[in-house]
């Protein structure tokens, strides 16, 4: 296991690397609840002098903005522009917000990065070798050091979104199965962490910060 060191003030880095700050990607279908999961955990971090940050894709930048309105219907592009525009707004999130948070040290506790576009994107029909390869040659792009996916049925899923807030132009429950398979497909080749996002709210919170806490334990502070 590769071994984190203080940088002070409750900062992190990743030692004998250079790179600092840890960076974790939440993902999962909607309505698995990772954005008040996200939200909780570096709540919890921060109470624990930990300096952690929550963020998400789509960003709240101009590209992000644009894909707001291409989520809701407002404009229609087609699917392979979906993909390069999730993947322009990344690049941005990366830039100006997700790397400086790094480089202070920061947990960063990312809702969603680019395994959601080969999931979703993917689910709609482009290469997910292809998404892959868009972003992965990103100026910016970053390889997460955990990638955890809160997996939950899409049926009970599509029950608490719709709940919440309507859906958006992605949520059938037979395309939410797609982008569900394509998640659990993903695991292996990009290690990620799964958590039964379907136990309890506590439990699942939990589990996510026990996996942050164990790569950070080596921190002599
Ligand atoms: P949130 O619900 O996490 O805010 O994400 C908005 C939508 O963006 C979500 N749709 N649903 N259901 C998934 C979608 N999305 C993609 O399709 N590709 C991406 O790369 C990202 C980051 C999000």
């Amino acid at each position: 296991m590769r071994e984190f060191r203080s940088v002070g003030k409750g900062g992190v880095e990743l030692a004998g690397s250079g790179r600092k700050g840890l960076f974790v990607v939440l993902e999962g279908i909607d309505g698995s609840g990772k954005t008040t999961v996200g939200k909780e955990v570096v709540r919890h971090l921060n109470r624990n002098d930990i300096k952690a940050k929550f963020t998400s894709e789509p960003s709240n930048l101009p590209i992000g903005k644009l894909l707001r309105r291409v989520l809701n219907g407002d404009i229609e592009v087609d699917t392979y522009t979906h993909a390069l525009l999730f993947a322009a707004d990344r690049e941005e999130h990366l830039r100006r917000e997700v790397l400086p948070m790094l480089e202070e040290g920061n947990v960063v506790v990312c809702d969603r990065y680019v395994y959601a576009s080969m999931a979703y994107q993917g689910a709609k029909g482009v290469d997910m070798e292809c998404i892959r390869g868009m972003n992965s040659a990103l100026p910016h792009f970053r390889v997460p050091e955990l990638i955890i996916l809160l997996d939950v049925d899409p049926e009970a899923s599509l029950r608490r979104t719709i709940y919440r807030k309507g859906a958006d132009i992605f949520e059938t429950p037979a395309y939410l199965s797609r982008v569900r398979e394509n998640y659990l497909q993903l695991r292996e080749r990009h290690g990620f962490v799964v958590i039964d996002a379907g136990a309890r709210f506590r439990e699942v919170v939990e589990q996510v910060l026990d996996r942050i806490l164990t790569r950070l334990e080596d921190i002599e502070v």
